[in-house]
């Protein structure tokens, strides 16, 4: 990663422009594992980008991750669908982790829609569930602003969080979609999952929902002024919470189960972004 993850970005996005033919993007989402097979129902992709063609892209290790950026138009709006996010636990710095946020901001994104699988804390919400991120609890110990300050045309890093998952945009997401409950996501660096106790402080401290992904990229949206909406996938029920292990495929088995719902949650949530 060079010293300015910014300017890389922004060829990252004059890259993108060129090879989509979008000038500029209104949204952009951000597939978790689970969502991007339900993704389809936004409609056809009029251009699909491959990441390992962009500057500053990590190639995912994570099965199921591949990188790409798909354009479409939905509503009206220009519409960038990413797949193939990268994580701490994959070894790759903060920076890298947003690299792919950065890019579709630079490349014009006000909307930044992050979605995940995650573990639920709450037991009356099941896996299967979607819960709609009001806050977080960064607790990946880093942040996609630690470093050199950012360029003069950018904002603080001292960037002021209070909204960082905006209310406007949770309740035009709730006007559309009123079967989502509101809940606040932990995020730990993985690649384990949690011990039964650390769920219990995670609960103690407000969450209530568990993942390895999300936190840094909201903060890094938000730090270049997108607004976040958070969606994320009860995939398990977190350690502790019911009696029974955590297994990596069971919770693949989930997404695949939720992708036509996720796609039609999609398709009602991003048109009013
Ligand atoms: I899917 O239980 C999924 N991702 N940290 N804990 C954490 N991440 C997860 C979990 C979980 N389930």
């Amino acid at each position: 990663m060079p010293s300015n993850p910014y300017e890389l970005a922004t060829r990252a996005a004059d890259e993108l422009r060129t090879r989509s033919g979008v000038s500029a993007y209104d949204v952009a989402v951000v597939l978790g594992s689970g969502w991007r097979e339900g993704a389809g129902a936004l409609g056809a992709p009029t251009s699909d980008v491959a990441t390992s063609e962009l500057a500053g892209f990590a190639e995912p290790t994570v099965a199921g991750h591949s990188g790409r950026v798909l354009s479409l138009e939905v509503g009206g709006a220009r519409v960038a669908l990413v797949s193939g996010r990268v994580h701490l636990y994959e070894g790759h710095s903060a920076h890298e982790v947003v690299h792919a946020v950065r890019t579709v901001v630079a490349a014009g994104a006000r909307t930044v829609v992050l979605t995940n699988a995650c573990g639920g804390i709450d037991p009356t919400i099941p896996p299967g569930s979607v819960v709609l991120i009001r806050d977080h609890l960064n607790l990946t110990g880093t942040s996609p602003l630690e470093g050199p300050s950012p360029p003069e045309r950018y904002g603080s890093r001292f960037v002021d969080l209070g909204d960082l998952y905006s209310a406007r945009r949770r309740r035009a997401v709730a006007a559309v979609a009123p079967e989502l409950t509101e809940g606040v996501y932990a995020g730990f660096r993985g690649p384990h999952y949690e011990t039964p106790a650390e769920i219990a402080m995670a609960r103690a401290m407000g969450a209530t929902l568990v993942g390895m992904s999300t936190v840094l990229e909201a903060i890094a949206a938000r730090h270049l002024g997108a607004d976040v909406v958070g969606l994320a996938l009860v995939s398990n029920f977190a350690a502790g919470v019911t009696s029974g292990p955590l297994n990596h495929l069971e919770v693949l088995g989930v997404g695949q189960a939720a992708a036509g719902s996720l796609g039609n949650l999609l398709a009602r949530v991003v048109p009013v972004l």
